[in-house]
């Protein structure tokens, strides 16, 4: 260690967690994946280093994005060490044993490669028991119907981050509704531009402000359908 180091582990978990914003900002991934170990030896749920320690650092590099203080290059720094803390996180959020509870294919929309909020967005329903079919970024509207045909997902899930990318969301929507294929499918929408409205305009079942009000919402509509189904046969 160099006398400019700093001993994680010898931080409280307040100072930890300050420290691994900082550590966001400057894109340290083997800092961020020591901090997200301490704080899981110390008992650390992992959804709380999830959202206390990682999403809140990304959105501190948000606003310095947004403000031009950061630019590309550095943000896709950060937005690696935030990848490598969350590869430790995955499996510990996948593992509860649950039973599938239903399946989604995710991914984000064409034009756009942002895809934190997805993986996030993926993690945290595999978590809830939703088998995950990830179909990754910039995705023209075939990639999502050739998933759908071949996966027959009970969700369909698309992200944007861009306002130029979240109109294709439509075009997704409106392609399934051409082909007569709207109706078989759950489709959830989110991305920080989107809100409720526009989820709405679009034709989607539902906004998601963020990946829990994604479980929520999917088990839910799931459940909905599920009745509906029984109604119909009863
Ligand atoms: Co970009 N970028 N970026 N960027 N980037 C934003 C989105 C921006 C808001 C920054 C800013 O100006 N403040 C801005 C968009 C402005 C706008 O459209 N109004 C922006 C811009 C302009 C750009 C470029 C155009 C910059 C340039 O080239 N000049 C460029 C575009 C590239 C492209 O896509 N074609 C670009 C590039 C990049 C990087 C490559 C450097 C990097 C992405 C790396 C990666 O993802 N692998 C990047 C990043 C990291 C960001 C910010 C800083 C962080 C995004 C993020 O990961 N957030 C972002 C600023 C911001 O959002 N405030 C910004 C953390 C994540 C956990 O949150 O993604 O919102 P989020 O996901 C949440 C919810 O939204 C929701 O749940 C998630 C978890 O809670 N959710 C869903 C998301 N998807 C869902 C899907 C669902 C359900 C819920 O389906 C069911």
């Amino acid at each position: 260690m160099s006398e400019d180091d700093i001993d994680l582990a010898a931080l409280s978990d307040d100072e930890l967690v300050e420290q691994m914003h900082d550590d966001l900002y400057d894109g340290l991934q083997e800092e961020i994946q020591d901090a997200v170990n301490i704080l899981l030896e110390r008992g650390w749920a992992p959804y709380d280093i999830l959202t206390k320690a990682l999403v809140e650092g990304m959105r501190i590099v948000g606003v310095d994005f947004r403000d031009g203080i950061l630019f590309v290059p550095e943000v896709l720094l950060s937005a690696n060490a935030m990848k490598s803390g969350m590869s430790i996180l995955r499996p510990l959020l996948a593992e509860t044993g649950a039973p599938k509870v239903g399946k989604m294919v995710i991914g984000t929309v064409k034009g756009d490669i942002h895809d934190i909020g997805k993986n996030l967005v993926s993690m945290m329903m595999e978590g809830a028991g939703f088998e995950v079919i990830d179909i990754g970024i910039n995705n023209p509207v075939e990639n999502y119907l050739a998933a759908l045909e071949e996966h027959k997902p009970d969700i369909l899930g698309m992200s944007a981050l861009l306002t130029t990318t979240m109109p294709y969301m439509k075009v997704v929507i409106d392609e399934m509704k051409e082909k007569g294929l709207r109706d078989e499918y759950i489709v959830l929408v989110g991305g920080a531009p989107l809100n409720e409205e526009f989820g709405e305009a679009i034709g989607a079942d539902g906004y998601c402000r963020d990946a829990a009000v994604a479980v929520e919402m999917a088990k839910d509509l799931i459940a909905r359908r599920h009745n509906q189904l029984a109604a119909n046969q009863g």
